[in-house]
């Protein structure tokens, strides 16, 4: 049993039971044998329950919101949206059974088609901080597409994956479909890796976790999706709303207590305007509502444990030049409170590595050039944003900066109509929009001579 920790309290909500490898294998046999009922489900009637599966999230949204309070320590506004987030990505998925559409392509002597098959069984491995939405952006386009799924949730984080599971069952999911099991990385997610009824890994986590991913799948040329790190860049140029960008700033880096892989952990500064910015920058910081999860007002949470405090404490020393710093509670709870740090140039570790937590740096910067150089100058690129009212900027900078996500005068990263993903070591592949379900299909072509 695996003791799962309220990150606010302290205090133990539950005690979860590890799959083992042999309960590992029988899982995936199960999904395995799944596979031939799953696929002769009629289109619409596959369609009618992934629909059903989603309305009994939408029914469930308070109840697993409140499990993610309890066992992530998110705040309850964004808990809300993210149980509201599966819903609307099982429904928006709902879709594809009906138009997963193959081609009719003209050749000489025949006639030739393509079919979009199934890949399999498919190994999901989710992390602990974003524990419903990744899960759901992965089972959801690969059930719609015809796959049976397995899905491995963060030791740290399984509560709303396994609720997640109960009610796939109540919707009239057949079993084998779809089966959460809890347990180690080690044991489960790399079960994923290695068995061979398993077609395809889709890992969300850490890039020296998705390197050996990556590596293990080589071996049966697995199909792999991976959604690893981030340093994104937050530009703010001269010309932009300074006041907008100061005062969103924060919630560009510090939402989930910054454990978010889109955090805009580099502020870049234009020069002529960087003062003026960190004037602003100070009470937008100071405002910041931290404490209490589950109070409607909060707007950041505790770290996820304990362990991972003393990570992110551990990029600040003395000689961190802290610029300003906002509140946090005293314990019990892994607190940590936002922290501005103005670092002594780009190539300071607190600059280059991904923290993980509610610390951002902020850099000058000289012109257009200058920027996009430093916004690249990282292995990573997942998200970013550009602050500026110059449209031919805007663009100019988008398309320059090496980034699967970026936003012009927003910090917005997710909307599943859209797709999401990155570039470089950030990962491999594309989730949500209308594309992903293809990412659990192999194309088939099929000549029949006339
Ligand atoms: P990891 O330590 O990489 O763990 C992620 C998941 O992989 C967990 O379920 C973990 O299981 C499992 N795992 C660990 N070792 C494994 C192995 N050898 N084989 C198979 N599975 C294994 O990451 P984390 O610390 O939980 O999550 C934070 C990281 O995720 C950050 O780097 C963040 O940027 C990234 N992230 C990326 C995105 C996107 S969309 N790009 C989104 C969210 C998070 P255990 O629970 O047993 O450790």
């Amino acid at each position: 049993m695996t003791a799962v920790i309220n990150p606010a309290t302290e205090a133990v909500v539950a005690q979860v039971a590890a799959t083992s490898l042999e309960d590992t294998d029988a899982a995936i046999e199960r999904a395995h044998v799944a596979l031939a009922s799953w696929r002769a489900v009629a289109p619409g009637d596959r369609a009618r329950l992934l629909r059903r599966f989603a309305d009994a999230v939408d029914a469930d949204v308070e109840n697993l919101a409140q499990l993610e309070v309890s066992n992530s320590g998110h705040t309850i506004g964004n808990a809300r949206w993210e149980a509201r987030n599966v819903r609307d990505v099982l429904h928006y998925y709902a879709a594809t059974p009906e138009r997963l559409l193959g081609k009719q392509i003209p050749v000489p002597g025949g006639v030739n088609m393509t079919f979009n098959e199934p890949l399999g069984v498919v190994g999901i491995i989710v992390p602990w901080n974003f524990p419903m939405p990744i899960a759901g952006w992965g089972f959801a386009p690969a059930l719609a597409a015809g796959n049976t799924v397995v899905l491995k949730p963060a030791e740290l984080t399984p509560l709303t994956a396994i609720r997640l599971g109960e009610l796939a069952a109540e919707a009239g999911i057949p079993p084998g479909v779809f089966t959460v099991l809890p347990g180690k990385g080690s044991v489960v997610g790399q079960r994923f890796v290695t068995h061979p009824a398993v077609r395809k890994v889709v890992f969300t986590g850490s890039t020296e976790v998705g390197k050996q991913i990556m590596a293990g799948c080589a071996d049966q040329v697995k199909r792999v999706t991976l959604e690893l790190g981030g340093k994104n860049a937050n530009i703010v140029f001269a010309d932009s709303d300074l006041e907008k960008a100061a005062a969103t700033a924060p919630y560009g880096v510090f939402d989930n207590a910054g454990q978010d892989c889109c955090a805009r952990s580099r502020i870049l500064v234009q020069r002529s305007v960087f003062d003026r910015f960190m004037e602003l920058l100070e009470p937008a910081v100071a405002g910041v509502v931290v404490g209490d999860p589950a109070a409607e007002a909060t707007e950041m949470g505790p770290l996820i444990s304990a362990e991972h405090h003393d990570r992110v404490a551990g990029y600040l020393d003395d000689g961190t030049n802290v610029a300003f710093r906002g509140s946090a509670p005293d314990g019990p709870g892994f607190w940590f409170p936002p922290t501005v740090v103005l670092p002594s140039g780009p190539t300071d570790r607190i600059v280059t590595d991904e923290v993980f937590g509610p610390v951002v740096t902020v850099l000058p910067f000289e012109d257009e050039a200058d920027a996009i150089s430093l916004a690249n100058d990282t292995e990573y690129g997942l998200s970013g944003s550009i602050w500026t009212n110059d449209v031919g900027r805007a663009l100019r900078v988008s398309r320059a900066v090496e980034a699967g996500n970026l936003s012009v005068n927003s910090h917005s990263s997710v909307r599943y109509w859209t797709p999401f993903g990155g570039f470089k070591q950030s990962g491999l592949g594309r989730e949500l929009g209308p594309d992903a379900a293809l990412a659990f299909t192999e194309v088939k072509n099929v000549f029949i001579a006339t």
